[in-house]
């Protein structure tokens, strides 16, 4: 399949292609960038919500469960399941897939697993990407679900406009206690399983310490109390999610924040190509071994050598652009 077609297939919404885009990208199939810089320009529609938390606290239920609402609502939805442990078609994930079959029929809804081995750029990167790649395709909501059990859960809010944070019933000092580093980021708490007992225990206490942060903007993360299992406070949870992307609009944070994106996804890729540009440069060199061997015999240092070879790459390169 050409480029061309590929990108036209994406953008008309065509789940073949959309999914074929999405494994060049897992793949790190050189294709996949030129794909994604012909449909950069038709995304940044998506609501693109986060949410992590405890395995086993009811992501991937009311991750079905939200789904099952924005469609009511008219919405489109494309979900993406990252795991850190399981590798791509990894078992770990059957049971989230089966799960969502009642809604596997409907066109309006996009389902995928992601395993985070394997990804040279990083699992944000290529989580990035597949979110970009959905967005084209013009799915209304985007939901990304990651485990809360490391980088990942981190680095999602460089992805996500709406972090959901999500928690459940007497899970205090127990393993499951969700980490500080996680409640920081949550744009809204779900204490799911209010079935159980301790419900309204978990609520004061998450309370108590969002009543203790010093840096709190405008916006004081809200608590939805869910069952997933049965559907109830999903509604609710749908209406928390959509006031919080009109208070990022309305307080200016989204366009803050999209400049502050797009400055370091363009920092970062310039980086990467520069680096590349040089060593590819240096690989031609036959100073450069006698340079490395001169720092390792402490006969040069490298901080001068470094200096040198980028003044000298740098001189080379103006010229031979400028010819
Ligand atoms: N009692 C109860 N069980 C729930 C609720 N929500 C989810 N579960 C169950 O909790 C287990 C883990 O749910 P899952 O969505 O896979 O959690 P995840 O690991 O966070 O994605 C499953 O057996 C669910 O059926 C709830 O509100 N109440
Ligand atoms: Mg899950």
């Amino acid at each position: 399949m050409k480029i061309s077609e590929l990108v036209e297939g994406v953008l008309a919404g065509r789940r073949r292609e959309l999914a074929r885009l999405i494994s060049m990208i897992e793949n790190e199939d050189p294709a996949a960038a030129e794909a994604l810089s012909l449909i950069y320009k038709h995304t940044g529609h998506a609501h693109i919500i986060g949410i992590t938390g405890p395995p086993g606290s009811g992501k991937s239920t009311i991750v079905t469960r939200l789904t099952g609402e924005y469609r009511k609502r008219g919405k489109t939805v494309g979900i993406i399941a990252v795991d850190p442990s399981s590798p791509f078609s990894g078992g770990a994930l059957l049971g989230d897939r089966i799960r969502m079959q009642e809604h596997s029929l409907d066109k309006g809804v996009f389902v995928r697993s992601m395993g985070s081995r394997g990804h040279l750029g990083g699992i944000a990167r290529a989580t990035s990407d597949v979110v970009r790649a959905i967005d084209a395709s013009g799915k209304d909501i985007i939901m990304v679900e990651t485990v809360g059990a490391g980088q990942s859960e981190v680095e999602i809010i460089d992805i996500a406009h709406t972090v959901i944070v999500t928690d459940v019933p007497g899970s205090g000092d127990d393993i499951q206690a969700i980490k500080a580093g996680i409640m920081e980021i949550a744009d809204i708490f779900v204490v799911n399983k209010k079935d159980l007992p301790g419900a309204d225990k978990k609520v004061v206490e998450i309370n108590a310490m969002l009543d203790l942060d010093q840096n709190m903007g405008m916006w004081r993360p809200p608590i939805v109390l869910t069952n997933a299992r049965t559907g109830e406070g999903i509604p609710e949870l749908a209406d928390k999610i959509e006031e919080h992307m009109k208070y990022l609009i309305e307080s200016g944070t989204l366009e803050k924040k999209g400049l502050q994106r797009s400055r370091e996804e363009l920092e970062q890729l310039m980086e990467y190509r520069l680096t590349q540009e040089l060593l590819t440069h240096l690989q031609n060199s036959p100073e450069y071994e006698s340079a490395i061997r001169k720092i390792a015999k402490r006969d040069d240092d490298p901080y001068t050598v470094a200096q040198r070879l980028i003044a000298e790459f740098l001189a080379e390169y103006t010229q031979r652009e400028g010819e």
